[in-house]
């Protein structure tokens, strides 16, 4: 009897020994998917998807954006689903929200505006998607609602587009008079660029910003916002615009104004895109501090881990640089966009 006994206890232990090896193997196998286990597609391939929900087309830097993440998805293997919000923060959160009813396996966005994520970063959490912010970051004070932010510095930007108004204004004897055509209001690049500049220039008080309004970073807004400009000061020394697109609109307006961009009213912009590099290397704008809009491959290397549950930096900067009219003419032809 005794010896059945022990025979049965040993028998049910092994069978729980089994039972248990093989629960360790399932969730780490599942722990591999990812994606299943972290509410995604639940499609345990090694294929992922992605739910991108880009800003817009405003400018040459975000077509080289968009083309930039299409082409690395496409490279790393990744599914991208993507929209375009046309400058709309309704319209990114109505894509959110379809990408978490499709439960994607993650969601990347570039926040048009810094303010109001909070609500459908939430929902995201809740469905256990995880988030990647790309380009612009959100002011939200819960940091757990994204894994990471994938970005320039645009406080550094401004300071070394003010830097470089210093340097260049050394020798100047009277004051400096600067308009500001500010990118989209409440974004981002807009308030740190802005914060950015204000800064590197407090070191000389002859360098004074005498008007600043937003060109919501296109062509066009640069145009309109450079006339109204020139109808209503007499003096402009410097147009430092928060980027090339609107700096190419304030060219135009300054031409038809019968003055010389680059000359009469120095230009000082951010980006670095081919059409900012042809108008530097022509001596219509003056220098331009660079904003790689290649984030592509980074993207997709940093929703790769995400999904696998690997953990990642919370925060990763975009390395960039400056040029001046001179490092523009030698780099022009070899510019990727
Ligand atoms: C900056 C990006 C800005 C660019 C503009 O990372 O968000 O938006 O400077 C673009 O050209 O429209």
């Amino acid at each position: 009897m005794y010896l059945r006994l022990r025979e049965e206890i040993v028998f049910k232990k092994s069978l729980l020994a089994v039972a248990a090896a093989s629960m360790l193997t399932l969730t780490a196998c599942g722990g591999s998917a990812g994606a299943g286990a972290a509410g995604g597609s639940g499609s345990g391939s090694d294929k992922i998807t992605m739910g991108f929900a880009q800003v817009g087309a405003e400018s040459g830097w975000r077509t080289a954006n968009t083309k930039s993440v299409q082409e690395s998805a496409k490279k790393a293997g990744v599914e991208l689903k993507f929209s375009d919000a046309q400058q709309k923060q309704e319209n990114q959160i109505k894509a959110i929200r379809s990408y978490i009813q499709q439960k994607v396996d993650v969601i990347a966005f570039s926040p048009v505006v810094e303010s109001g994520w909070d609500t459908v970063l939430k929902e995201a959490k809740n469905a256990k998607i995880p988030v990647i912010l790309t380009d612009r970051a959100v002011d939200s004070a819960d940091k757990s609602l994204y894994k990471t932010f994938l970005g320039s510095d645009f406080v550094e930007e401004g300071k070394k587009a003010g830097e470089w108004l210093v340097a260049d204004s050394k020798s100047a004897t009277d004051t400096v008079n600067i308009v500001e055509i500010q990118g989209t209001t409440g974004s981002a690049p807009a308030n740190d660029r802005k914060e950015g500049f204000a800064e590197a220039i407090k070191s000389d008080p002859k360098l004074k910003v005498i008007a600043s309004q937003s060109g919501d970073f296109t062509r066009s807004g640069g145009k309109q916002v450079m006339e109204a400009f020139l109808k209503n000061n007499a003096d402009i020394d410097v147009v430092f615009a928060h980027n090339d697109d609107e700096g190419l609109g304030a060219i135009e307006a300054i031409e038809a104004a019968g003055k010389v961009p680059g000359k009469d009213i120095k230009i000082i912009t951010i980006d670095a895109v081919k059409d900012g590099m042809t108008a530097l290397s022509n001596g219509k704008i003056n220098f331009i501090v660079e904003c790689s809009p290649m984030l592509g491959d980074q993207l997709m290397e940093l929703a790769k881990k995400v999904v696998a549950g690997e953990s990642v930096p919370e925060r990763v900067v975009t390395e960039e640089t400056t040029f001046t009219q001179e490092q523009a003419k030698q780099v022009l032809a070899t510019r990727p966009y």
